[in-house]
């Protein structure tokens, strides 16, 4: 069977990073993007690398590029108003132009690395209307697009000036994939009550102007069997062991999350304070591990929720702490994958309270680390799209809304207080997904169906 190329073009961050670069092990490929560097010459310089079976062609931006297109229309426009943050959404004619001049560069140096039975498969947010402007270049493959994060309501997208001018370019796309269903019907809403585009609700095709495009859902999964690796070497083991000496005969939960105000970190600290001020004496049961390495520094509403944060911790910290114990420990940095397999395994609760959340894969990582025999409890806020498949029925996730610090306090009492059987029940019902819907099987069902799309 042949396998078909692919042309990944992503911007490299978090979840998305790992699962591209499990995608091209697979499928082989050049993954197009953004180097992550600044430079000013005008000179479209790709650097060409391979790295592990994978290669990398990428460029760099000017700092202009960075301010407007990056920090500004994607992280400052787009970013908080799919997590339905209109609060946070900053409305910029400036970095709307910014945006499109970028993705008109990416569009004018990816072009002649594309080869005509290629597949083209884009990623996220950053990259809407690449598939556009490949289009107008003549390129006729394939062209698939993922969205890794939510699609908002209708009601709240439409507070985006040009909105369907964004739409009308994705609409370029053969096939679009979303995290989940939910996600999927805002975008059929949007097209079919805005654009007056026929859309067949089954099969997520829409018809418009002469073209038809496919939309559904491809829950993202781990790289389960490099997890697994990773879980099985000395480093896991170390800090395993490393945070069972230092939480000795307390319960260790934990959190791990970029710092990002999509992840309900604040809520989350509000929780634990409710939990501790409802029973003080479980300050002696419970210890708290946040790791939060900080992201997108450049952009203030980041800025805000790191002081934030800082302020919560320590209020708590001062009034609960005793000479001998700390009720939460904050961590501001980033660990390996074998270090964070270890520590989940460590924490008898995963606590991943997202505000708004495409998938998170933190949530699954949890789960794939625990001890089948004497599984930890997640609890996972209902508005991670990860709910959707971690809790279905009333098992698997004790699920929260993130946004009640006595619902948090509730779910938290469970969880420690749960005996080992109900644990058992609920991390069978979970393990199973996360271990068969993994990044290869998601990879494969994207790919074979873009290949099948039709627009001759
Ligand atoms: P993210 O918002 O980055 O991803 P998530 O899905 O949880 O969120 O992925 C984070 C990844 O980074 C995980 O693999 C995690 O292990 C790693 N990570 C987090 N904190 C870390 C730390 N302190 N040290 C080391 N590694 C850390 C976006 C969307 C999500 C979607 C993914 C993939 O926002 O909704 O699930 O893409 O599609």
């Amino acid at each position: 069977m042949a396998v078909p190329k692919a042309r990944g073009v992503a911007g490299a961050q978090g979840g998305l990073a790992g699962a591209l670069n499990a995608a091209l092990k697979q499928h082989g490929g050049i993954w197009f993007g953004w180097s992550g560097q600044e430079s000013e010459s005008a000179a479209d310089n790709i650097h060409l690398q391979r790295n592990d079976g994978v290669t990398t062609a990428t460029i760099d931006l000017s700092s202009r590029d960075v301010d407007e297109y990056y920090n500004g229309y994607a992280n400052s426009t787009l970013w908080p108003l799919f997590h339905y943050r209109l609060d946070l959404t900053q409305y910029e004619r400036e970095t709307g132009k910014g945006y499109e001049r970028v993705n008109e560069r990416f569009a004018e140096c990816v072009t002649p690395l594309i080869e005509p039975d290629d597949l083209i498969w884009v990623h996220d947010y950053h990259l809407l209307p690449l598939g556009e402007r490949l289009r107008a270049r003549g390129i006729a493959n394939r062209i698939g697009f993922f969205l890794h994060i939510p699609w908002p309501p209708t009601r709240l997208f439409v507070s985006l000036p040009f909105h369907e001018r964004l739409v009308r370019t994705m609409l370029e796309y053969d096939l679009i994939g979303f995290q989940t269903d939910e996600w999927r019907e805002s975008f059929l809403h949007y097209c079919r009550k805005e654009l007056g585009a026929e859309v067949e609700e089954d099969s997520g095709a829409i018809m418009f102007e002469g073209r038809t495009t496919i939309a559904r859902a491809y829950p993202i999964g781990i790289d389960w069997d490099h997890f697994q690796s990773q879980g099985e070497s000395d480093e896991a083991r170390a800090a395993e062991q490393r945070l069972l000496d230092s939480t000795r005969h307390r319960t260790a939960m934990i959190g791990v999350d970029r710092l990002d105000y999509s992840k309900g970190l604040p809520e989350r600290i509000d929780g634990i304070g409710r939990f501790f001020d409802q029973h003080p004496d479980r300050v002696r049961d419970l210890v708290f591990i946040q790791i939060a390495p900080p992201s997108r520094e450049d952009v203030q509403s980041y800025q805000q929720i790191r002081m934030l944060l800082e302020q919560k911790t320590g209020q708590i910290n001062g009034a609960r702490s005793e000479v001998d114990l700390v009720p939460i420990r904050y961590v501001n940095r980033g660990y390996s994958h074998a270090e964070l397999y270890g520590f989940f395994r460590a924490a008898k609760i995963g606590l991943v309270t997202p505000l708004r959340d495409g998938m998170n894969l933190v949530a699954k990582e949890y789960v794939a680390a625990q001890d089948p025999d004497d599984p930890g409890v997640l609890i996972l806020s209902r508005f991670a799209g990860a709910a959707q498949q971690l809790a279905a029925e009333g098992a698997g996730a004790v699920l929260v809304n993130p946004y009640s610090p006595d619902d948090i306090a509730h779910a938290i009492r469970v969880a420690l207080d749960m005996p080992q059987a109900e644990r058992k029940a609920r991390y069978d019902v979970m393990i199973g997904t996360i271990r068969d819907d993994n990044v290869q099987a998601w990879t494969r069902r994207f790919c074979e169906d873009l290949a099948a799309t039709r627009n001759d």
